[in-house]
Formats: C-alpha cells, sequence, structure tokens
C-alpha cells in the first residue's frame, strides 16, 4: 500500500514538472526569444491544428486575376485546393484534357479566352442557408459565370452572357438557389454593336440576367434564363433578399450622371473631358435599383419580353409597369450591398461616404405599394424618398465598404481608407468596437455571414495590400487574409493570423462549416469511354487512332503506342484504382498534353501527332515506389 502510495506520488511530482515547470519554462524561453506577447500565444493556440486534426470551417475564396477558385481551411488558414475555372490549372489537368476543354470552350465569347477575373463566390443555399453543393462564381472581364460541383470541387459548366460587356454585382443567389444572378458592370448596347457614346443615354444600357439553376442536373439550363434592362448607371454590387425581403434584389450603382467618359487625348467629339473618377462622381447621390425576380419571371412566363441576341430581355418599361422596379437614391459612389439575415434590411455604403446607409425593406414597400415616389428618372422609374426609406445612417468610419453579419443585431464593415473593421449594432445603429486590418481592406466575410443563420464565429479581412507583413519577395507583394476572432470570451475582436496568399487578388470570400460539405473520394459514375482490365486496345479508322488505355499501380497499359504523322490521336485513359487520394497523372512529352486521373475516372486527350519522332509518356504524379517506371512510349512514325 506504502509502495503504491509512494507510486503515485512520484508519478504526481513527475506530471507536475512536465505540465507546468520544464513545458512551462521552455514556453516562456521560446516566447521570450521571438518576442512573443501573451496575445500572440493566445492566437496561436487559437490557430494551430495538430496533424490529424480538421477544420471546422472552409473557405471559397475568388483567385483574382488567377481566374480560379481558392479553397482554404478556417482556423488553420492552411490552403487546401486550387480549383481551375477559367483559367488553365495544370496540376488537375484542367485546360488540357478534352472535358476541361470543351468546359472552358463554353465560356468563350468572340474569341478563345485562357483567363479570367473571378470576384464573387456564392455558394448554393437552400432556405437562405449554405447547403454545401455548388459554389457559383463570375468573372467580371468577359462577363461569364461558372458553376462548380462539390460533390468533385469541380467546374462543372461556364455560361457566357449574350448581352452584358462586363458584370461585377454577380455572381449572387437567391434563397433556394433558383437563380443565379449576374448584374452588368460597364453599361454598353445589349446587342453588342459599336455606338457612339454620343449616344450613350439612348443606346447604352444594363442589366440584370437571371440564370435558371437546375439542381438535378446541377446546371444553369439557359433555356429557361432571362434578362432584365436598366439604365446605362454603371450597376455595382448586389444582394438577393431572404426572408421578408425574398424576390427582391438590391444592386448599387454609381453613375446617375449618365457620364459616358472621355478625358485624354483624340477626344475631339465630347464636350466634357472629365476623367471618369470626376464625370461619374458629381452627384451628391446615386440610385440603388430594386428589382423583383419573381415579378420578372412571371412577365417571361407570359412572353413580355423580345430577344436580344437570340436571349429575352424584359424591357424597363414592362417591368415598371408591372410593379418590378424602382430606385431608390444612396450616397454618392456606394459599393456593397449586403441584406439582413432576417432579410428585413439593406446597408449600402460607400468609398466617398463615412455612414452606412441601413435601408428598412418594410418602409420601401409600403412606399411603393402607397406610390408615394419623388418623381421617375429619365427612364420613367419611380424613385423613392431617400429619408422615408431609411431606418437609419450611421456613422461608422472612413471608406467603408462591405458588410457581414455576426447574429443578433451585429453587424462588420470593412473600412477601406481606415484600414479596419468596425462591428456595430445596425438596429440601435451604435457602433461597437473597431480593429484595425493590414492593409486597406475591400471584402470580408465571416463565417456563414450573408446567410439567415449567421455563426457569430470567425472573420476573415480580405485586405488589398499586405505593406510590411510578409518578407520582401519584390514589386508584386502577397494579398493578406487575416483571421480575426469574433466569438472570443471577452467579445471583443482578436486579429489572429496572417496568410500570405501568393494569388488573386482575391477580392470576395465565403465561409461555410466543413461539416456541410459532402465530397466524393472517387469517381462511381459511368464514363462512357471507360476501359476495363483486360481490354485495353488501339483501334484505328483511317487516320483515326483511338487509344482505350487504362492506369494502375504502377503502369499503363498499353505502354507502347505507334502511329503515323498526321493521325489524329484520341486517348482514352481509364484510371483503375479504388482507393482513395491514389492519382495518376499523364503526359505525352511536348504535345501539351495533361490529365489528372482521380480514382475511377476516364480522361481523355485528343490531339494530332503531327510530329515525328519519340515521345515519352509517363504518369507525373509520385504514385508508388515504381512511379518512374509508370511510363510508355509514343513513336510517331514518318
Ligand atoms: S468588389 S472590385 Cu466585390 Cu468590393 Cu469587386
Ligand atoms: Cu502513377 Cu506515378
Amino acid at each position: 500500500m506504502f509502495t503504491y502510495i509512494k507510486k503515485l506520488g512520484i508519478l504526481f511530482l513527475i506530471s507536475t514538472l512536465f505540465t507546468t515547470s520544464i513545458f512551462a519554462q521552455t514556453l516562456r524561453q521560446i516566447q521570450q526569444e521571438r518576442g512573443l506577447s501573451d496575445q500572440d500565444i493566445l492566437a496561436a493556440v487559437k490557430t494551430y491544428t495538430p496533424t490529424g486534426k480538421l477544420d471546422e470551417y472552409v473557405v471559397f475564396s475568388s483567385g483574382g486575376q488567377a481566374g480560379q477558385l481558392i479553397v482554404y481551411g478556417v482556423p488553420s488558414m492552411r490552403i487546401l485546393k486550387y480549383v481551375g475555372v477559367f483559367t488553365p490549372e495544370p496540376w488537375q489537368g484542367w485546360g488540357f484534357d478534352k472535358h476541361s476543354k470543351d468546359i472552358l470552350a463554353e465560356g468563350n465569347l468572340s474569341r478563345e479566352l485562357t483567363w479570367g477575373d473571378t470576384h464573387h463566390p456564392a455558394l448554393s443555399e437552400t432556405n437562405g442557408d449554405y447547403d454545401g453543393q455548388y459554389v457559383f462564381i463570375n468573372d467580371k472581364a468577359n462577363p461569364r459565370i461558372a458553376v462548380i460541383d462539390l460533390k468533385y470541387f469541380e467546374t462543372s459548366q461556364i455560361v457566357a452572357n449574350p448581352l452584358f460587356a462586363s458584370n461585377h454585382g454577380a455572381a449572387v443567389v437567391s434563397p433556394n438557389t433558383e437563380y443565379v444572378a449576374e448584374v452588368s458592370q460597364y453599361a454598353a448596347p445589349l446587342d453588342k454593336k459599336p455606338v457612339s457614346l454620343d449616344e450613350y443615354e439612348e443606346s447604352y444600357r444594363g442589366g440584370v440576367t437571371y440564370w435558371k439553376f437546375d439542381r438535378a442536373s446541377g446546371k444553369i439550363d439557359a433555356s429557361k434564363s432571362f434578362a432584365v434592362e436598366f439604365p446605362p448607371y454603371v450597376q455595382d454590387i448586389s444582394d438577393m433578399g431572404k426572408l421578408a425581403s425574398n424576390g427582391w434584389h438590391f444592386i448599387n450603382s454609381i453613375n446617375t450622371e449618365l457620364y459616358p467618359g472621355g478625358f485624354g487625348p483624340g477626344n475631339t467629339e465630347f464636350k466634357n473631358k472629365l476623367p471618369n473618377e470626376a464625370g461619374m462622381s458629381a452627384n451628391d447621390m446615386d440610385y440603388m435599383h430594386v428589382v423583383n425576380w419573381q415579378i420578372a419571371e412571371k412577365l417571361y412566363e407570359d412572353g413580355t419580353f423580345t430577344r436580344i441576341n437570340d436571349f429575352p430581355v424584359i424591357s424597363i418599361e414592362d417591368i415598371v409597369d408591372a410593379g418590378g422596379l424602382f430606385l431608390v437614391p444612396e450616397p454618392k459612389s456606394p459599393h456593397g450591398a449586403d441584406v439582413s439575415p432576417d432579410g428585413q434590411y439593406v446597408i449600402v455604403s460607400g468609398k466617398l461616404d463615412t455612414h452606412a446607409s441601413v435601408y428598412s425593406v418594410e418602409k420601401m414597400l409600403n412606399l411603393l405599394e402607397n406610390k408615394d415616389f419623388v418623381g421617375t428618372d429619365d427612364y420613367g422609374i419611380p424613385i423613392l424618398d431617400y429619408q422615408k426609406s431609411l431606418h437609419r445612417a450611421v456613422n461608422l468610419g472612413l471608406g467603408p465598404l462591405h458588410t457581414q453579419f455576426g447574429g443578433g443585431n451585429i453587424a462588420y464593415t470593412s473600412l477601406y481608407v481606415e484600414s479596419a473593421i468596425v462591428k456595430w449594432d445596425y438596429i440601435e445603429g451604435k457602433v461597437i468596437e473597431k480593429t484595425p486590418i493590414h492593409y486597406n481592406v475591400g471584402h470580408i466575410t465571416a463565417a456563414e455571414g450573408d446567410t439567415v443563420s449567421p455563426d457569430g464565429k470567425y472573420l476573415i479581412s480580405l485586405n488589398k495590400l499586405s505593406l510590411d507583413r510578409f518578407v520582401n519577395v519584390g514589386p508584386l507583394y502577397p494579398q493578406n487574409h487575416q483571421l480575426i476572432d469574433i466569438n472570443d470570451g471577452t467579445k471583443k475582436m482578436q486579429l489572429i493570423y496572417d496568410m500570405p496568399l501568393p494569388l488573386g487578388e482575391p477580392h470576395y470570400a465565403q465561409m461555410i462549416k466543413a461539416d456541410k460539405l459532402n465530397p466524393v473520394s472517387r469517381y462511381t459514375e459511368q464514363f462512357p469511354n471507360a476501359t476495363r482490365p483486360g481490354r485495353e486496345r488501339i483501334e484505328r479508322n483511317g487516320n483515326e487512332v483511338t487509344i482505350y488505355s487504362t492506369s494502375i499501380r504502377s503502369r499503363f497499359s498499353p505502354e507502347v503506342i505507334e502511329v503515323k504523322r498526321g493521325d489524329r490521336i484520341i486517348w482514352h485513359v481509364t484510371s483503375l484504382e479504388r482507393a482513395k487520394d491514389q492519382v495518376h497523372g499523364f503526359t505525352v512529352n511536348q504535345y501539351n498534353v495533361h490529365g489528372s486521373l482521380e480514382p475511377g475516372e476516364t480522361g481523355t486527350f485528343e490531339f494530332i501527332a503531327d510530329e515525328a519522332g519519340v515521345f515519352p509518356f509517363y504518369c507525373t504524379e509520385f504514385c508508388s515506389a515504381l512511379h518512374l517506371e509508370m511510363a510508355g512510349m509514343f513513336i510517331v512514325t514518318e
């Protein structure tokens, strides 16, 4: 008994030594050596994710000019994936095999496009909550929308806009993902014909396209989609209503002046030679467009539209007559428009005003119903009174841009000029707290922070500049995503992580609970050109050679392929792997062919064997101990 107690005592002593003094001493030493504060230690503990532990949230961030989608985990801020969207992404074979080439080609407007400027990802929603099934993203440079299927984390469709010259208020989804909205930005003639800027007011137009999303097929159905015409005010960011405002869609604009531009040499025709930045921001107020997609949908179904470039367009006159479009003044040059979780308020803020305008949906709809207008614009659209539409205006700070929600009455807004995030009560109109970020924040994203039920956890500041935050790597600096804990016990915002992103510029991101995502780890669908083991073959039909091959650790079958110069090659490679994460790459040297064959997938590669010679083909992924042997010869004879 005594020895037992003695043993226990020694054990206790050892464990205390380890848990307090020895460990504490080491920790304190490191803390001192590295000059870390207690706050830093706290931040490290909040974000450090040991091996084997998984993240609680997943962020889908736009890749900006890199044209893809970036996926990372929170709170670790570990990058999980780049999903190729508008830009070829060789690691996934995106843009190098037939399947992805075909999808990229769907998005070609008048020419082949090999990049995109992705801005706003939008996760699919069910009853106003993220459902984890799809994510949509826009290309601002070449007006297009892409669908990414989260079963595979792969782009499954790109639709090119037949009417617009650019977009920005996209992608946004309605609460049940009935539609994916794409709002135009810089006005242009909808028929895409060249028209002099002299006729800006008469011939240039903006608009919104409502792309019908068919959940069963996982595709946008262009044949059930339509557009609504807008005046050539430069439409900007938009958000769709939910709950109390379901059906409505709120869209900023920045050019009530209808200023067509004309600055610089070469302009002999226009009297007005101010640069756009002055010409488009002369007026004190701009117009928020409030349009109802359900009313527009009825007009479309009734055939109340004309076709422009073979696409149904509802005219300004028809949508106004049906009570589906009105304007509300908003302080000059607004930028963000964000609908509150209950759908009752719309928060608009802009670069040139320190206030956020909190609009009351109820007030606006009452004014509309009572036809209580202050007048109409030149295009016959009724205008509501600013003050009468407002719940309140709140002074937030310098350059307020975008807002996310934290539950209750709590909103978070980015302050671009001030380089800060402000936490405030949008019902009472009180600023609660501000925290600095580094530097010049554009969008922010909070955990499920634009849904009907924000989680009130984690907020990420998507900064435009990083300046002194990272080691200098030349004149192009990394982007800086800063993670802020908004669920701290003290209820204070605490900056807990800086993540450099060597890609971008990432504009907007959305953060979803990780357990809502349910992707597959291998393909189980039947590919039409799948090859079963033992059925590998080479078929020749005139000049066309079709290769049915398989890949499995660690060989391709067949390994020797001989063709004649000028033959057209159709090469199907089926991965026979069933184990998760067992991927084989595939390339034919010098033929610009690359694929990533994920377990169970069949990839197809098409090219003309126009160069004679000996070309090794091999697996590009280190898949096994005999990976280097996973190769073959493609011989093209004269
Ligand atoms: S916006 S510049 Cu989302 Cu602030 Cu594109
Ligand atoms: Cu398969 Cu390397």
